[in-house]
């Protein structure tokens, strides 16, 4: 079984059963002149994910895994976005440079051009920030037979976290890949990733995405 050097230990998969999870590489977090950007960000914090991911994304479909994406937004009318949500994120549904903020079917909503999901790949759109709540990854990982996750994207301490720590009450081991995430707060990015790996691997590993692409040879 492949085998990657990760903190706190080793993180050893078997390829059929493990997935590529990649949360929120959306324009409307990532573009420079997005909402992300509107609010005070700085998006190369997220951008330099960008091309690791991509090496990797090419490395995991050339071995022929599953590559599950996701996208964080709301129906157009806003049914699904709970008003405590809305009340502390007033500007999604509002008009920005790249569309309607947060909506689907709008063109910040969707991932940026260079990590496109390719023919047949799966993507869950969720209204949260967890990729469990509300959404139908449960099944698909189920149907899969996966039970591993390398999970990459965005932003490391809020979509990631919530994903990675539901994912692993729910009993998958979450591989979370340092170079692969990003948050626009280096701290919280550092912070993010050491929580994560704590006590013995309190909800994953943490490793970089070269040692798994070279793990996929
Ligand atoms: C946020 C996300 N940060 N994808 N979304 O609102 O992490």
């Amino acid at each position: 079984m492949p085998t990657v050097d990760a903190q706190p230990g080793p993180f050893t998969f078997q390829p059929a059963e493990t997935a590529l999870l990649v949360i929120d590489m959306q324009r409307d977090f990532l573009l420079p002149g997005g909402f992300g950007e509107s609010l005070g960000n700085d998006v190369a914090q997220l951008r330099r994910t960008i091309e690791p991911l991509a090496a990797l994304m090419a490395a995991w479909r050339a071995a022929g895994l599953p590559i599950i994406h996701t996208r964080e937004g709301h129906l157009p009318d806003l049914s699904d976005c709970p008003p405590a949500k809305l009340r502390r994120g007033p500007m999604i549904g509002q008009e920005g440079r790249f569309g309607k903020i947060l909506i689907r079917g709008e063109y910040g909503h969707d991932i940026i051009d260079e990590l496109q999901p390719a023919e047949g790949e799966t993507v869950v759109d969720k209204p949260g920030k967890g990729a469990f709540h509300a959404t139908e990854l449960a099944g698909i990982l189920d149907d899969g037979g996966i039970k591993s996750l390398v999970v990459t994207g965005v932003t490391t301490e809020v979509c990631v976290h919530t994903t990675v720590r539901e994912a692993n009450d729910r009993g998958y081991e979450c591989l979370v890949l340092a170079d692969c995430v990003g948050s626009y707060f280096p701290e919280f990015q550092r912070v993010g990733l050491q929580m994560i790996a704590a006590q013995g691997g309190i909800f994953g590993w943490v490793a970089e995405s070269p040692a798994v692409i070279a793990a996929l040879k």
